[in-house]
């Protein structure tokens, strides 16, 4: 008789502590899709540009969201998040290292050249250069085509973008 209501108790034990859990998970998920929303919602970051002289770029580091590459290494690839808007800062210098953005054809969508590049006007990718820094937003379109970043000046400083969805 005893033993039967222990298990009793230990069942009703377990079932509580399994709804317990599932409470807590449930509600902690609901915290993450909402801190998921706010981030599409402002997706925005910074990579921070330097070269190893005219050879390469290298990214001293990215800020904010929706970026992902290697620091340090020569030429790194740059994934970016669609929807973003992005800043580029140019340390190697926009006058001494024009960064520009390029389709698959090789063709320049915009950038710090004085060459005119096909997206330079768009109101929505609505690129704004301020000094070094170079900043647009990668709209669904522009991500269709966006392809590397080269410098003007020296084509073995060029390395590919790729995109990643939100
Ligand atoms: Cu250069």
């Amino acid at each position: 008789m005893h033993k039967s209501t222990l298990q009793k108790l230990s069942y009703i034990t377990a079932i509580v502590i399994t709804l317990l859990i599932f409470i807590s998970c449930t509600s902690t998920n609901t915290g993450a899709m909402d801190d998921d929303l706010e981030e599409t919602e402002s997706l925005s970051g910074t990579v921070v540009m330097e070269s190893n002289g005219a050879q390469s770029y290298t990214v001293a580091r990215i800020d904010g969201d929706g970026i992902s590459t290697e620091t340090g290494t020569e030429n790194p690839s740059i994934s970016l998040t669609v929807g973003g808007r992005y800043t580029f800062v140019n340390q190697a210098g926009a006058g001494s290292h024009p960064l520009d953005f390029r389709n698959g054809d090789r063709e320049k969508l915009f950038g710090q050249s004085n060459t005119a590049g096909s997206l330079d006007n768009d109101n929505d990718v609505d690129v704004v250069e301020n000094g070094d820094a170079i900043t647009f937003t990668l709209t669904e379109s522009l991500a269709a085509s966006l392809v590397d970043y080269i410098c003007s000046f020296h084509p073995g400083m060029n390395g590919d973008l790729f995109i990643s969805e939100e």
